[in-house]
């Protein structure tokens, strides 16, 4: 896979959707030069959920977490292009939305770590086991059978 070629799982959260942000998150990651190659809105099972968030089962915030992402659809997408995983981070802002700079997407639209309107995989390794935990293969879409190049091909 080319650098060209990285993937990142984002995932917009229940409160994302509530609020009505799923369009502006999408023309951030579109405006910035990213490739939207897999979308589906869904209800995430709970056995989804805590394989997405496996690493986080001893935490105190645990059962809220999963109690938060089961309580209403998620936007799940795939987005690719060069440095899409570190960018993508950059562009949603930390973690907690107390720490998150001003014009990211936390920064800008959420004030508490419990419902911070996006997930971003943390790492290109993180993203393939996410991805592939939320997509089946034939879900994504491949642009190099596209008759025109990409702008940045
Ligand atoms: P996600 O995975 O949602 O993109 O978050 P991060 O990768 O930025 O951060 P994380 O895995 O440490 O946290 C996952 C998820 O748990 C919520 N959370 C986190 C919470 O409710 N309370 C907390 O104290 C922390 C650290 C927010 C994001």
């Amino acid at each position: 896979m080319s650098d060209l070629e990285e993937r990142t799982f984002i995932a917009i959260k229940p409160d994302g959707v509530q609020r009505g942000l799923i369009g502006e998150v999408i023309k951030r990651f579109e405006q910035k030069g990213f490739k939207l190659v897999g979308m589906k809105m869904l209800q995430a099972s709970q056995e989804l959920l805590h394989n997405h968030y496996a690493d986080l089962s001893t935490k105190g915030f645990f059962p809220s977490l999963i109690a938060y992402m089961s309580s209403g659809p998620v936007v799940a997408m795939v987005w690719e292009g060069k440095g899409v995983v570190k960018t993508g981070r950059v562009m949603l802002g930390a973690t907690n939305p107390a720490d998150s700079a001003p014009g990211t997407i936390r920064g800008d639209y959420c004030i508490h770590v419990g419902k911070n309107v996006i997930h971003g995989s943390d790492s290109v390794e993180s993203a393939e086991q996410e991805i592939s935990l939320w997509f089946q293969p034939s879900e994504l879409v491949s642009y190099k059978s596209c008759a025109f190049n990409w702008l940045y091909e």
